[in-house]
């Protein structure tokens, strides 16, 4: 640790996804609320020590392709990842919102890995080598795999695509002064870059509203949304839809399960739908 507090550091607000978040609804609506549905995510400010410098004091073999990262836990949850990720934006960190980790978040060190599947940052770090070839570890194909409707696996699918949820009016968060100004509001993100927009639909996709961005998107990073209304207290079917800097659309469930089938657990970056009522009460629901 005393070395490692004596390279250059850097600091960055990064969210961290599970693959997993969301994984429950493929099928159909299941979870009642926002926290059950999407709260498989953190976003911190990490301060840590770029992966590249660690790999260049260290002399690394620059033919070796991967990186094999492994923590000190019994699962170790070794993951292979690939030398071009490792020498761009990974950081070895110490410090999250300028504290030292928390031991659940991997103290003393942890990996962060921008945009990436949140398996991928590892914790409690006890070694990293070079290799020439991924590991295809337990995390990497038993686990983290996608399979789809024709019963191959996708593998090497590391960035979480872009995402949003609605989080008040929600299921854990009802609507409790009647009608008139609304302040809806979510979050938004994508391992691919900046949020650039968000649209908020009140009657299931079939009109959409943008919303006011709290502060412009930042790259890998939890972005807000506002859309300010005037409530009419009729019941409204309330999604959101990310767009992000590449020009991705977050899609429906319709069109992911298109793609996709029903085999997968991960990466579900659907639209999600709240049913809000009359009473200001809201429901998981499925619309398309
Ligand atoms: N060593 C180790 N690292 C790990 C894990 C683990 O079980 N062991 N779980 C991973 C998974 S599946 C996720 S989603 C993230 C969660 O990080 P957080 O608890 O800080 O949000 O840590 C990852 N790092
Ligand atoms: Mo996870």
């Amino acid at each position: 640790m005393r070395d490692l507090e004596r390279f250059p550091r850097e600091n960055h607000v990064y969210f961290c996804e599970c693959a997993a978040n969301t994984g429950m609804e493929w099928a159909g609506a299941q979870l009642n609320g926002a926290q059950f549905t999407h709260g498989m995510i953190h976003n911190m400010e990490y301060t840590g020590v770029p992966l590249r410098l660690l790999l260049e004091e260290a002399g690394y073999d620059t033919a070796g392709k991967w990186v094999f990262v492994e923590g000190a836990d019994a699962s170790s949850n070794g993951r292979s990842i690939p030398m071009d990720k490792a020498l761009d934006d990974v950081l070895v960190a110490f410090k999250a919102n300028g504290e030292a980790l928390r031991k659940e978040h991997g103290y003393p060190v942890r990996l962060v890995v921008p945009g990436w599947e949140g398996n991928m940052w590892i914790k409690w770090i006890r070694r990293i080598e070079v290799t020439n070839f991924p590991v295809e570890s337990r995390e990497e194909t038993s686990k983290y795999t996608d399979t789809l409707e024709n019963g191959v696996s996708r593998k090497w699918t590391w960035a979480m695509d872009a995402k949003s949820v609605v989080t008040s009016p929600s299921p854990q968060a009802p609507i409790k002064h009647g009608k008139g100004p609304l302040v809806i509001t979510g979050l938004a993100w994508s391992g691919n870059g900046a949020i650039k927009r968000v649209d908020v639909s009140k009657d299931g996709g079939k009109t959409w509203e943008t919303a006011r961005l709290a502060k412009p998107g930042e790259k890998m990073a939890l972005t807000r949304f506002y859309l300010d209304i005037d409530w009419d207290g009729s019941e409204m079917l309330l999604q959101s839809r990310a767009i992000d800097e590449t020009g991705y659309v977050q899609p429906t469930k319709t069109q992911l399960r298109d793609v996709r089938g029903l085999n997968s657990i991960y990466h579900n970056n659907c639209i999600q739908t709240w049913w809000v009522r009359e009473s200001g009460e809201a429901e998981n629901v499925e619309v398309s």
